[in-house]
């Protein structure tokens, strides 16, 4: 049966500069990234079925699963599926505007582009200790919340369309505690046609 494994970043580690540095991104995902990987797939050894599953079929679905793999594939599978995700919200050519059909929805979600950019930072800001940011879809609607921890939205029936990871990890080599200046950042890398395909994907 095949495990889960790592995805390969779809740009280099120096891609991101000098907005994301490549030493943390390197760190990020070859040290994180695997070892949320490597505790899921230990923890579901004795379930190869699940291996089947994408992550997010488990996720969506916690209350299902055996009690002895719950807490590991809300925490290890989160922290997988999430961090699968992030790579793809960011982009070397990110940053900017969405295209104006996608910006025209984030208007008439959030009143214009600059109020939502305000209440996002807001959000991946006050959240209290690791956690994410995340631009979600539930009945049509956009939100914006946070979850502690790799809590994931889509355990909530979210769909996820964009998401910060707003551990330390993802930022205290370069920024320290600042983690304002990193979602600053953030901003200049944002991969838009990423998030509008989520948003348009059934
Ligand atoms: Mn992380």
């Amino acid at each position: 049966m095949e495990k889960y494994t790592l995805p390969k970043l779809p740009y280099g580690y120096d891609s991101l500069e000098p907005h994301f540095d490549s030493r943390t991104m390197e760190i990020h995902h070859l040290k994180h990234h695997q070892t949320y990987l490597d505790k899921l797939n230990a923890s579901l050894e004795k379930y190869p079925e699940f291996f089947e599953k994408p992550i997010e079929i488990l996720l969506s679905d916690l209350n299902n699963l055996p009690e002895d793999v719950r807490l590991s594939v809300k925490n290890n599978g989160g922290g997988f599926y999430h961090h699968s995700l992030f790579w793809n919200f960011l982009s070397p050519n990110g940053g900017g505007n969405p295209s104006s059909s996608f910006k025209n929805i984030l208007v008439s979600s959030f009143g214009d582009f600059d109020l939502f950019k305000e209440k996002f930072s807001s959000v991946a800001l006050s959240q209290f200790g690791s956690g994410w940011a995340w631009l979600v879809e539930k009945d049509g609607r956009l939100d914006i919340i946070s979850t502690s921890n790799q809590d994931s939205p889509v355990s909530s029936g979210y769909k996820i369309i964009i998401g910060l990871d707003v551990w330390e990890h993802a930022y205290y080599l370069n920024y320290q505690n600042r983690r304002a200046d990193y979602i600053t950042a953030w901003w200049n890398l944002v991969n838009w046609s990423e998030a509008e395909r989520r948003f348009n994907e059934k």
